[in-house]
């Protein structure tokens, strides 16, 4: 696939969960400063790579788009709540994110606090009411979402992160920290999609989901690394150097640029070689590599 017919596709994910975001929105009652806050980070602009996951990861296995887009809508909605989150003076603190002033810059950090919260809520309710799938595959995608981003995930992550910052970690609890703050949630965008699919979590084919997705996770935390060290913060739309400057265990701890490019490289022909024997697999294919080589 071209690059061109790659960017149109994701175009084309995005908006369709970008639609059903905003008719979401659209149905709920104003409360507080809650609603502006939670949309005004939802909607500033991210690459939308978990829901086009979801969504192309239904498609690989022949699933109804409609079955997808709740999960997908859940997924963006979380990610957004950990990026809220993530940017509070208590974590990273930081001041630019997407491009924007963070959310607690603009609405202060109760109010940031709390559409984290509200986001995280929403997901939840978002996932166990797809009507689109049966009720059990709506309470399995609920379960496996939930603990791809608690302790045995996202949250377990961020603890390893923000504890280790006094120490060096080694490379092992590295790679144990981003397979926990960004692999598992990962992981579980791409199950979510073969879930709305069908596709059962015991079936040989989610073990292919998996393994795809561990590979492009940890790809994925390799550049994000390298972005920081050499990316630009305009295109980033975040700063750059906060790494170092938090003095965090990062990938350039252990490898110089030139040897975490061909680890993420290495890792994304993992992921390719796991779902290329699929025959609408090119999409996936596509992304990953792009995914490698991104710029922001
Ligand atoms: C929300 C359950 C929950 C917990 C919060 C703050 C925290 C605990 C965890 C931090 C998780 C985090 C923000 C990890 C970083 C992941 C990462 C590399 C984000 C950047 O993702 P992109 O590049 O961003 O997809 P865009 O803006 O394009 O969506």
């Amino acid at each position: 696939m071209t690059e061109e017919a790659l960017q149109l596709l994701l175009h084309r994910d995005a908006t369709v969960v970008e639609h059903a975001l905003q008719k979401f929105y659209e149905e709920q009652e104003p409360i507080g400063q809650l609603l502006a806050a939670e949309q005004y980070s939802l909607f500033a602009g991210g690459k939308r790579i978990r829901p086009v996951l979801v969504m192309e990861f239904c498609k690989l296995f022949g699933g109804r788009e409609e079955a997808a887009i709740p999960f997908a809508c859940a997924v963006e909605m979380l990610h957004t709540c950990s990026l809220i989150h993530d940017d509070l003076p208590c974590m990273d603190d930081d001041d630019l994110r997407r491009g924007k002033p963070t959310n607690h810059k603009v609405f202060g950090e109760a109010v940031a606090v709390l559409a984290g919260d509200s986001l995280l809520a929403g997901a939840f309710e978002m996932t166990a009411t797809n009507t689109e799938v049966t009720p059990e595959i709506a309470a399995i995608a609920t379960a496996y979402l939930a603990n791809s981003v608690g302790r045995a995930g996202m949250v377990g992550g961020q603890i390893m992160d923000i504890e280790g910052e006094h120490r060096r970690l080694s490379l092992d609890e590295l790679i144990k920290l981003h397979s926990l703050k960004t692999g598992a949630f990962i992981c579980a965008s791409c199950v979510l999609g073969a879930l709305a699919a069908g596709v059962s979590l015991q079936d040989p084919a989610m073990q292919k989901v998996v393994t795809y997705a561990e590979n492009i996770g940890l790809a994925f935390q390799i550049v994000d690394d390298l972005l920081d060290a050499i990316g630009d913060e305009a295109t980033l739309g975040k700063r750059v150097g906060v790494d170092t400057a938090h003095e965090k265990n990062t990938f350039l701890c252990f490898y110089s640029v030139e040897e975490a490019k061909r680890y993420a490289d290495r890792l994304t022909e993992e992921a390719i070689c796991a779902i290329s024997d699929y025959p609408d697999s090119e999409a996936l294919i596509a992304l990953a590599s792009w995914l490698a080589g991104r710029n922001h």
